[in-house]
């Protein structure tokens, strides 16, 4: 069994942070679960570019409120409120937009696993394969 606690893993390696966001990556690759497990912070005020091609992702909202504006090519873009009790899965590796109007405090899950430094490259992507 794995236990490990929020704060511990905030004080570790397992933390990340970016100019819009940190994330906290309590499950990554190497605990070979078949997923990753981060409870992420996005900023307020902040807009994240994103488009997961490697990845699948579900974000739950535990807190503060903002918007993900979903970018399809070729057609109008649709966006939804998040706020505590919302679920957004990139099923489709939808590229989108992410907007904190406060703090938001997500639980996200990966598949595949991330594997623990990632941060977003210049199109919004995490590489599949990275040392770490
Ligand atoms: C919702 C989202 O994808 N935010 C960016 C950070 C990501 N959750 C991560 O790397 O933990």
């Amino acid at each position: 069994m794995i236990v490990r606690t929020l704060d511990d893993a905030r004080r570790s390696e397992r933390c990340v942070a970016t100019r819009n966001w940190e994330s906290v990556r309590l499950l990554l690759n190497g605990d070979r679960m078949g997923f990753s497990f981060h409870i992420t912070t996005i900023y307020a005020g902040s807009e994240t570019p994103i488009w997961y091609k490697n990845h699948l992702e579900a974000v739950y909202c535990m807190a503060g409120e903002g918007e993900v504006e979903v970018l399809a090519d070729g057609e109008r873009s649709r966006t939804y409120v998040i706020r505590p009790g919302t679920l957004y899965a990139l099923n489709a590796h939808d590229r989108h937009k992410l907007r904190a109007t406060s703090d938001l405090t997500l639980a996200c899950v990966f598949n595949p696993a991330l594997h623990g430094k990632e941060v977003h490259d210049a199109s919004g992507a995490y590489p599949l394969d990275i040392n770490g």
